[in-house]
């Protein structure tokens, strides 16, 4: 068999919102990598795992042709290619196994502010750009509406100035950019985060083992990212309400102080963001020596 066969390809954005967190997180899970000259392809030096940088657009047909077995890409592009292929009559061949927490956006419905919206059916009869007609298509059908999708590649926000359609569908983050063009969201079709999808292919043993341990280590490195450490000394008498206290943890550990007989200390991995409410709570019920740290790795 070819050797690079047995190399596990990881499709990751080129150039854009997800590039550098989508690398970060892949560095986090312990993989060092070279890049090539052309770019195109990063080799990962310490493991058998090599990075395809390309489109967001081609990810999911990437991972759903077997180019690729993992991906990282927008929730967004992984709902419109799959109704792309449905259209297609080709079945979607990617699965998601992970939300990733960063790319936060929506597919939203927006209008000019001076046109009046009444709900749904006040777009009977339109036209709306968009570059996601799959998505759109969806949302009208399921709301008994006849109206027409635009296709706009890119700059959608201009259409309605253009002439071209009285509505837009696009991805909104801040909203900045429909407040520009005199647009207001009307309504929301689909929330969106990056995700991590994985194909359907069996692999072999061996990928399939090394495709289970990154996923572990993924895994673990989101659960890490906002859980803390806690340590402090506590009343033996307000145990009960400290452990309350202690956000997202299980069980703590408690453990005699040497020399004290009422107080003992009390150490909990807290797995949401500590904040000093919380500590200031906690020191209100009596504990005291209050120490928070980060968690760097975490394999459950
Ligand atoms: O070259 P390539 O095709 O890879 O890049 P691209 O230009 O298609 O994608 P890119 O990098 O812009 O976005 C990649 C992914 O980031 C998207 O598929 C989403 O999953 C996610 N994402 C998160 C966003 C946004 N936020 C976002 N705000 N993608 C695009 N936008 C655009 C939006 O289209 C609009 O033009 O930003 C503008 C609106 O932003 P606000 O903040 O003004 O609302
Ligand atoms: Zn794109």
């Amino acid at each position: 068999m070819d050797p690079s066969e047995q190399r596990i390809k990881i499709a990751v954005q080129k150039t854009g919102r997800l590039t550098d967190h989508s690398i970060d997180l892949l560095e986090r899970c312990g993989l060092k990598m070279t890049k090539s000259k052309d770019q195109l392809i990063c080799y990962g030096e310490n493991m058998p795992i090599d990075l395809l940088l390309v489109r967001d657009d081609d990810i999911p047909g990437l991972v759903s042709e077997d180019v690729c077995d993992l991906g990282i890409v927008g929730l967004n592009m992984v709902e419109e290619k799959r109704l792309n292929r449905e259209a297609d009559g080709q079945p979607a061949q990617c699965k998601r196994v992970f939300q990733l927490d960063f790319g936060h956006c929506r597919l939203s419905l927006a209008g000019p502010e001076d046109t009046p919206y009444d709900g749904p059916k006040s777009l009977e009869n339109t036209r709306i750009a968009t570059s996601y007609v799959g998505l759109l298509n969806q949302y009208l059908k399921s709301n008994n509406i006849t109206a027409e999708a635009v296709y706009f590649s890119g700059a959608v926000e201009i259409a309605p100035k253009l002439g071209r359609a009285e509505y837009i569908c696009d991805l909104v983050s801040t909203g900045s950019t429909l407040k520009a063009n005199g647009l207001v969201e009307k309504e929301v079709l689909l929330e969106s985060e990056a995700v991590v999808i994985q194909t359907q292919k069996p692999l072999g043993e061996e990928k399939q083992a090394l495709v289970d341990k990154i996923l572990q280590r993924l895994d673990g490195v989101l659960q890490v990212r906002e859980s803390k450490y806690i340590m402090l000394h506590a009343p033996k008498s307000a145990l009960a309400q400290i452990r309350d206290l202690l956000p997202g943890s299980e069980a703590p550990t408690v453990l005699a102080l040497d020399g004290s007989d009422d107080k003992v200390a009390v150490h909990a991995v807290c797995r949401e963001n500590v904040f000093w409410e919380t500590l200031e709570n906690l020191k209100a019920a009596g504990a005291s020596s209050l120490l928070v740290l980060p968690v760097e790795k975490m394999l459950a």
